[in-house]
């Protein structure tokens, strides 16, 4: 499958597995977990067919690993906005994370901190390269550092999803170096 090809079907698969399960008349279970066979169908009779063998490329594309395959179903790794319980283990943090934004919502950001906006977490990466890929989604990137030793310190639980993403429930602006 091709580079676009393979994009074209991940920006698909997020789109229902974490947003609008119901415009191709899916049910995700709590966990957000749906069998394969029924994401198959669903997608085939709403005019966006997939093989088995494409399902398996995106599953099994490293640079993102946004899906896991599981017993036969599937789910969304992060980044839902439908409600669903991942049921990750809270995790201690390494002492500092990081956050890809734009500089147009600095301001805001200082006021209130980082907040999920239309997620249920805000998303923190490990490393700088992997904050600037995720600012540069909205244009020219900037980076903020987290502490998130001391956020963890003072009771902030934190969660890291199955491909590598630092999930919190909020960041207050004491916890945030701009650069
Ligand atoms: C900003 C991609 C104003 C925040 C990536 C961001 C990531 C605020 C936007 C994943 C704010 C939310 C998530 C505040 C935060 N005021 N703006 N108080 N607090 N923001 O897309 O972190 O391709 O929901 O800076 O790789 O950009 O989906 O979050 O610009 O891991 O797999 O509000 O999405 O992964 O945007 O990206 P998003 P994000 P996938």
């Amino acid at each position: 499958m091709d580079e676009q090809r393979l994009k074209k079907v991940s920006k698909y698969l997020s789109k229902h597995l974490r947003h609008q399960p119901d415009r191709i008349g899916i049910t995700l279970d709590p966990h957000g977990w749906v069998d394969v066979d029924d994401l198959l169908r669903a997608v085939a009779a709403h005019g966006f067919p997939v093989s088995e063998t494409e399902l398996a490329e995106v599953v099994a594309d490293n640079d993102k690993q946004r899906f896991s395959i599981v017993d036969g179903r599937i789910r969304a790794n992060q980044g839902h906005s439908v409600a669903v319980d991942l049921d990750l283990p809270p995790i201690e943090p390494p002492a500092y994370l990081f956050h890809g934004t734009v500089a147009a919502v600095l301001p805001s950001i200082t006021a209130d901190g980082l907040r999920p906006m239309n997620r249920h977490h805000v998303h923190l990466s490990p490393d700088r390269e992997t904050a600037t890929r995720v600012g540069a989604r909205r244009g020219r990137p900037v980076v903020l550092s987290v502490d998130s030793g001391s956020m963890h310190a003072a009771g902030h639980v934190f969660y890291r999803s199955d491909n590598g993403v630092w999930l919190v429930d909020h960041v207050p602006p004491a916890f945030i170096r701009l650069p």
